[in-house]
């Protein structure tokens, strides 16, 4: 079966019948915040939001996340929710406050400098504070609040998302056992050896068993959890299936790798207000006569913004037919700024850009352009358009949505990714240039690889890169996720069809 947009929602529409769809997160997906006295509404820079938005524009539903914006609550209504996306209403966004020191605690702290640095294989220390721990169960459970008061009696099927909400499942089916609950989790899962680091490791992963599918992007990921859970607490684990069975329930646990919307990214790519942005940039960033490559990332330590700017630095060392040649646009969305450790990356990122400047600098170039800024579809698009090569440089990715964006706005089949071999996408997309971007040189080489790649073969690459994340986009993602659960929560009259269930074999044989 292929799940286009349309197919998504109707499958849903059918087997789903007359469940409520609510999907959970932190990060909301649409921001209202004060712009001098007007109110404008963003999207976030978010791999879960980019994947999500789509389904719940095709699905429907409800949508419980933070309300962090300045301008949120001022544009929603008295149960605390506004029909978003504001220029189209599909679904319903119900916020949650949250008050300073639960959002430090438990978003800043527990979530962002314990749980991120531990899944995350990025030599960060991961930090543990019992008061934060407490935070994140006040704040679970102010979620669980809203999402039971959304499901009333309805049959509901709930999707969560993230490891902001590891103790949410437990919470929820001890309040309304007849609940469906998934969740995916976005980021990799550590081997045993690591996550014996967290000290309150029992009550969290008896909050993820209450779950009846848990996903991840990786077997590799699902495998390191069933390892963690068999060694950690008393449970019975089925190693074949990936199915673990606590208290007399059942967890199964599956690979999904996470998507976006390929065609729509594409079609919008290809059209006129993207290609006046190209002009644009073109002419800002002085392209004309050059090579020009790409990085856009939300400035995290995980994505390997340093490395990759040393790497090009080496580049330039090592190919001097290419100095005053190459331009190089970094695009950085400021994230997290509360923690001292992401504002310091900020600072290492412009000291370094200026370091690597000064160096090569020349009258007329200079080989690195720096933007610490959150730019819009449009121009995030056109920039794709003109890069000669995109880099993405993770030194550990759950999976990584820019490397396939980037690919589904190259609909004129030209350009070079080159892709760390740390990013769960590395898996799918073979035909990226790989590098390790621990190694300058390697990745040095990349970059004049790309550079000097015959048309011919990076046309080849590309169309297969395009071939595959078309093949398996975040409809077919969120199709298989329906699937699985139908298939090991629903009775006999909901039982799918021969054609699904090879689906599931395949899907449940996939981890
Ligand atoms: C987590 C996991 C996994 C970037 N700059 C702007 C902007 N973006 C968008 C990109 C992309 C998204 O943000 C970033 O997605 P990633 O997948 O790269 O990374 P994380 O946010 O770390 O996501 C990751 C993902 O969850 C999904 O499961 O792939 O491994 O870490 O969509 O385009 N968006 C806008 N302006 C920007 O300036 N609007």
């Amino acid at each position: 079966m292929t799940w286009s947009k349309q197919e998504l929602h109707d499958f849903v529409r059918e087997r789903l019948r007359d469940f409520k769809l609510i999907v959970v997160s932190n990060r909301e997906p649409y921001i209202h915040g004060y712009a001098g006295d007007r109110i404008e509404c963003v999207q976030p820079a978010s791999g879960m939001v980019a994947a999500l938005d789509p389904i719940m524009q095709a699905c429907g539903g409800v949508w419980v996340a933070h309300g962090s914006g300045d301008a949120d609550m001022a544009t929603t209504d008295a149960n605390h929710c506004v029909d978003v996306p504001p220029e189209n209403p599909l679904y319903k966004l119900r916020r949650v406050w949250l008050d300073k020191e639960q959002e430090a605690g438990y978003y800043y702290r527990l979530s962002n400098e314990g749980l991120w640095p531990l899944c995350h294989i990025v030599y960060r220390r991961p930090a543990f504070h019992p008061e934060d721990w407490q935070l994140y169960r006040d704040v679970n459970a102010l979620f669980a609040d809203a999402v039971i008061e959304e499901a009333g009696d309805s049959p509901t099927f709930v999707f969560i998302q993230d490891y902001h909400f590891g103790l949410l499942p437990r919470m929820l089916k001890d309040r309304n056992p007849n609940l469906v609950v998934a969740q995916f989790w976005h980021i990799p899962w550590p081997n045993r050896e690591m996550f014996r680091a967290f000290p309150w490791q029992e009550e969290l992963l008896d909050g993820m068993l209450a779950n009846d599918l848990l996903g991840f992007h990786l077997r590799y990921h699902c495998r390191n959890f069933v390892e963690t859970v068999d060694r950690s607490l008393e449970c019975l684990v089925d190693h074949e299936r990936h199915e673990i069975t606590r208290r007399g329930k059942t967890t199964a646990v599956r690979a999904f790798p996470i998507s976006i919307d390929f065609e729509e990214h594409s079609d919008k790519a290809s059209g006129p207000e993207v290609a006046e942005e190209m002009v644009r940039w073109k002419r800002q960033l002085g392209l004309r006569g050059r090579v020009f490559g790409v990085g856009l990332d939300r400035i995290d330590y995980t994505k390997g913004i340093p490395d990759r700017l040393r790497s090009l630095d080496r580049f330039l060392e090592t190919n001097p037919e290419f100095r005053e040649r190459l331009v190089f646009l970094q695009v950085g969305v400021p994230s997290r700024i509360h923690i001292e450790e992401y504002r310091l990356l900020g600072e290492e990122i412009e000291s370094l850009v200026e370091e690597i400047n000064w160096k090569w600098l020349t009258r007329s170039w200079r080989p690195i352009v720096l933007l610490k800024q959150h730019l819009g579809p449009r121009a995030m698009m056109a920039l794709h358009r003109l890069a000669d090569f995109c880099m993405v440089t993770s030194l550990h990715d759950g999976m990584n949505l820019v490397a396939k964006e980037y690919v589904a706005s190259r609909s004129d089949d030209d350009g070079v990714l080159i892709l760390s071999r740390f990013t769960g996408a590395a898996g799918e997309l073979e035909d990226a240039v790989l590098v390790n971007p621990f190694d300058r040189e390697d990745c040095a080489d990349a970059i004049r690889k790309a550079l000097e790649m015959p048309a011919e073969e990076r046309r080849r690459r590309m169309q297969k890169m395009r071939a595959v994340v078309a093949g398996n986009d975040v409809y077919r993602w969120a199709g298989k996720i329906v699937s699985s659960l139908l298939k090991f929560e629903f009775p006999q009259p909901m039982q799918p069809e021969r054609e699904e269930r090879i689906l599931w074999i395949q899907s449940g044989a996939s981890c």
